[in-house]
C-alpha cells in the first residue's frame, strides 16, 4: 500500500498558508460588524488569526453618497485552499445580513481576500492579489500597520504604494 496516499487521505499533506482579509462597513453599525466579523474568522476550520489591525475610517472609494466606511484588515495562518477560505468569506457576509445589489453598493460586510501566500490567481470568482488593493490607502494602510514589509506580488511594496494614495482620506480609529 502507497504510504503517501494514506497520509493524504487522512489529510496529514496540508500546509499552512498566510492570507490577508480586508475588511470594510457602511451599513448597521459598521464598528460592530467588523468586530463580529473577526470573530467569526478566528472560528474558521484550519485558521488562526495571526494579526489584526486598528480599525479605521474612511471616506468612499469608487462610490458617490455613501456613509464613511470602517476598514480593517487581518492576517490569518489556514490549511484551507483560497477557493475554501473564499466560500468561508461568503458565508460570514451572507450571515452578517448583507445583500448583494449593484457593483460598489453600501454594504454591512465585505471580506476580500487580498493576499494567500505569495500566490498569483485569476478565476472568474476570484482574483488574488485583490485587482484593486494596491491603490487603495484602507486597505494598504492597515496591511502596512500589521506587516511593514508586505509584497503585492506582481505589483511592488505595500509601503510605497501606499504612499501614492496620500489624497484618500482615512483615519485610524481604535
Ligand atoms: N469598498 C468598496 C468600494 N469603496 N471605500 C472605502 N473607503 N472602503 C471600502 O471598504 C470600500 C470602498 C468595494 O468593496
Ligand atoms: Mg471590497
Ligand atoms: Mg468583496
Amino acid at each position: 500500500m502507497n504510504t503517501s496516499k494514506i497520509s493524504h487521505s487522512l489529510g496529514e499533506n496540508k500546509r499552512d498558508h498566510i492570507a490577508f482579509i480586508g475588511l470594510g462597513s457602511n451599513l448597521e453599525n459598521p464598528i460592530l460588524q467588523i468586530n463580529q466579523a473577526i470573530i467569526h474568522l478566528a472560528k474558521l476550520p484550519e485558521t488562526n488569526i495571526l494579526k489584526q489591525s486598528s480599525l479605521y475610517r474612511s471616506a468612499p472609494i469608487d462610490a458617490l453618497n455613501q456613509p464613511d466606511y470602517i476598514n480593517a484588515v487581518v492576517k490569518l495562518k489556514t490549511s484551507l485552499q483560497p477557493q475554501k477560505l473564499l466560500e468561508h468569506l461568503l458565508a460570514i457576509e451572507e450571515n452578517s445580513g448583507r445583500i448583494r445589489t449593484y457593483p460598489n453598493a453600501p454594504r454591512i460586510l465585505d471580506l476580500d481576500l487580498l493576499l494567500f501566500d505569495n500566490l498569483q490567481y485569476r478565476e472568474e470568482n476570484l482574483i488574488v492579489p485583490h485587482p484593486r488593493m494596491h491603490q487603495r490607502a484602507f486597505v494598504l494602510r492597515p496591511l502596512v500597520e500589521i506587516e511593514n514589509d508586505s509584497v503585492i506580488p506582481g505589483i511592488g511594496l505595500a509601503f510605497e504604494l501606499l504612499n501614492q494614495c496620500n489624497q484618500q482620506k482615512l483615519e485610524r480609529i481604535a
